[in-house]
């Protein structure tokens, strides 16, 4: 399977039918006077919130749209077919932007949200329109008009409540394991995880949460180290940060610095995101005696001097990870219900998401940039390497296709 989260379309709307030019012709009657039908209008296209979709691989292989054109009207006044509407199936959390002036046209976040891309063209008309008193034949028919025609962005976030960050092997894929149904691989070595992941949580009957599993950060992330902050735009829709913490890291790096590292490449990808909710969850303690347990979570608390929420768990064992799960749908539900209650707030938080999709987006497209200017540059010192697509393999067959 691949993943693709990005894709660039090029959309052609139908253009509108001609009117037609002619006049009744009959037995018997003389001057029969203008009979041309108008033309149909031109299919539109639309995108589509689709349920089942959740790649934009299709639309990397099509990237080219094209609605039908209207039928052109024909005699004895009648009226040309409209053309066909063309609707593109896309996945929940797709953000449509217009590529030349960079405008968000729409987001749709629900099943069977509908937004109309590009709108056909507008039907010819007939010489029969034409008619007035001062001239009975007319020879007068307009032409349909031209389709719209539109470049767009198509940017696929993932739905989710709660977002786990954290370094490569910090145990996230070992938590979302644990606390949902889905079951990511997990393995003893940095970036297992290539693409992110989602679990149900299921705290009580009608009480759940979704969690976003997301690749692992390194230190440089964000000037494009390891995988990069690319999937961090994935966190940019939950509501609450869970920040994984290996307490009993291989290297020497201390889990204070780990999660300093780790806020850093957040505030350089985006500010805001880095102001959102986050809770630290400190994990693998098993691998801890009790006194050692008390010593390093204190001195990483310390250290940070954490004023916010903390979680000693093991997600390994599942231990501490009920506990977790209660408060996160708690706090959810309170959030919730506060901005139910209170429009400003509601509005508050659309404000706080508009503004992180904008810097995401920002900081994507620098970076986009950056490596293509250095692709180019690359090339033009390497005549005839292979230029092959920026893409990876995994053991599952999962291909990631990054951006182009
Ligand atoms: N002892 C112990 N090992 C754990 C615990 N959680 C995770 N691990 C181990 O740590 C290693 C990495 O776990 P993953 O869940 O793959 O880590 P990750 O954060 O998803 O890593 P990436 O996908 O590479 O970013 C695996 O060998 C896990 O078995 C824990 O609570 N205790
Ligand atoms: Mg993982």
């Amino acid at each position: 399977m691949k993943f693709v989260d990005e894709a660039s379309i090029f959309l052609e709307a139908g253009k509108g039918g001609n009117g037609c030019l002619s006049f009744r012709r009959e037995k018997f009657i003389e001057k029969g006077g203008p009979d041309g039908g108008d033309g149909g209008d031109g299919g539109s296209i639309f995108l589509e919130g689709d349920g089942s979709v959740n790649t934009l691989i299709d639309f990397r292989y099509q990237p080219r749209y094209r609605a039908q054109t209207g039928e052109g009207g024909r005699g004895r006044d009648c009226t040309g077919a409209k053309g066909d509407d063309l609707v593109l199936r896309v996945p929940i959390g797709t953000t449509i932007i217009d590529a030349d002036t960079e405008e968000v046209l729409g987001d749709l976040t629900k099943i069977g949200e509908r937004l109309m891309v590009a709108r056909g063209g507008f039907h010819g008309l007939g010489n029969t329109r034409f008619k007035s008193s001062t001239n009975r034949a007319p020879r007068k028919t307009s032409d349909g008009s031209l389709g719209e025609e539109r470049s767009v962005r198509l940017e696929m976030k993932v739905l989710a409540d709660v977002g786990l960050l954290g370094m490569p092997n910090a145990g996230k894929s070992t938590l979302i394991r644990a606390i949902s149904s889905a079951k990511p691989k997990v393995a003893n070595y940095p970036f297992t995880t290539l693409v992110p992941n989602l679990g149900v949580v299921s705290v009580q009957p009608h009480r759940s949460f979704v969690v976003a599993d997301i690749p692992g950060l390194i230190e440089g992330a964000a000037e494009g180290a390891g995988l990069g902050v690319r999937f961090l735009k994935h966190l940019v829709r939950t509501r609450l940060l869970l920040h994984v913490v290996d307490m009993a890291p291989y290297d020497d790096m201390a889990p204070a610095d780990a999660v300093l590292a780790i806020a850093g490449e957040l505030n350089k990808f985006s500010a805001s995101l880095a102001s959102r909710e986050r809770w630290l969850v400190l994990n693998k303690l098993d691998l801890l005696s009790e006194d050692q347990q008390t010593l390093v979570c204190d001195e990483i608390l310390n250290k940070l001097q954490w004023e916010g929420p903390v979680y000693k768990i093991s997600a390994i064992k599942g231990e501490g990870t009920k506990q977790l799960c209660f408060d996160v749908m708690g706090w959810i539900e309170e959030r919730t219900a506060e901005e139910a209650g209170d429009e400003s707030l509601a509005e508050a938080e659309r404000r706080l998401r508009s503004l992180m999709d904008a810097e995401s987006r920002e900081k994507l497209q620098a970076l986009k940039a950056a490596w293509k200017k250095k692709k180019s540059n690359d090339k033009a010192g390497f005549e005839g390497l292979d230029d092959d697509d920026f893409d990876d393999d995994d053991e599952d067959g999962m291909e990631v296709v990054y951006a182009e």
